[in-house]
């Protein structure tokens, strides 16, 4: 079978197009990688070439020895993915060790998997584990409104979490774990993969502050729509913060709480704190 004319290949090139459309996606900006499944694997084998030299990937990542990915391009615009997609992403192969990668498939003009390729296998790892095999897609994008609360909200998973599902009732349930938040770190290398994937034990969303947003799920709908909703939510908020500093009504602890039974969600009662009356002052969480 052709690699473009397979199920994950249509929805990897969708969801490119899709984020491009928001505005997420400037000149070469965010990445999206698809970790196949087995049988997705053996059924592009004929489509699959050997030339590809072994690269070391920049850390190790050994729960995924032998996988198979599909990865956008370094320096590749996501808006070009739908245009072509053979030029602007790949599908690599990882060794017996999880150490090194090579090209199968795609960049035929030439480059290089993703520069996040250390935070997307990384976050795979860490997803596969802990989802039981079940999270395949990892996407990165700079959302406009979530990295302007970055300069605004201190730095806190307690906090960023709180506000945007204050913003839209939607949210508790779509993210009931909450989000968590990376303080400013230099991209594309092994610390900032470490740090968000110690995130990614516990959040399906990791805010890179000043950068962009990493979110994690079982396929291209979940993960697009969870980025999507935490980015709505977002703007919401930049607007009311816009509007005023103190909100006149909001959702309370009490109705989260109300929320979460009807929803079966679990919503964990650090992010249900009570706010001090200084609170929307320096944003203290006593
Ligand atoms: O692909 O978004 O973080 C460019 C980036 C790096
Ligand atoms: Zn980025």
């Amino acid at each position: 079978m052709k690699v473009l004319d397979t199920k994950f290949a249509k929805g990897f090139i969708k969801c490119c197009d899709d984020g491009f459309r928001q505005g997420w996606h400037e000149r070469n900006g965010g990445n999206l990688s698809y970790r196949l499944t087995p049988e997705e694997a053996a059924s592009i084998q004929d489509d699959l070439n050997e030339d590809g030299a072994w690269q070391p990937i920049g850390t190790s990542v050994p729960g995924l020895a032998g996988e198979y990915f599909m990865v956008t391009g370094s320096g590749k615009y996501m808006r070009n993915v739908i245009l072509d997609p053979a030029a602007n992403t790949c599908v690599v192969e990882l060794d017996d060790k999880g150490e090194n990668y090579r090209i199968r498939w795609g960049l035929v003009e030439g480059g290089r998997p993703t520069s996040e390729l250390p935070s997307h296998l990384m976050n795979h790892e860490v997803k596969k584990r802990v989802t039981a095999n079940r999270h395949r897609v990892i996407y990165h994008a700079h959302t406009t409104n979530t990295i302007a609360l970055t300069f605004v909200l201190p730095l806190k998973d307690e906090i960023f979490t709180r506000e945007l599902w204050e913003m839209a009732t939607e949210c508790p349930v779509v993210f009931p774990e909450g989000v968590g938040v990376v303080d400013w770190m230099v991209p594309g290398g092994r610390d900032i993969a470490v740090a968000t994937s110690k995130l990614m034990e516990q959040y399906n969303v990791a805010i890179w502050a000043h950068h962009g947003m990493f979110c994690s799920g079982a396929d291209f709908d979940e993960t697009f729509g969870l980025m999507h909703t935490v980015e709505k939510s977002a703007e919401i908020l930049v607007k009311v913060l816009s509007m005023t500093d103190r909100k006149r009504q909001t959702i309370t602890p009490d109705e989260f709480r109300a929320l979460a039974k009807d929803f079966h969600v679990t919503l964990p009662e650090k992010f249900l704190f009570e706010k001090s009356e200084h609170y929307y002052k320096d944003y203290s969480l006593d």
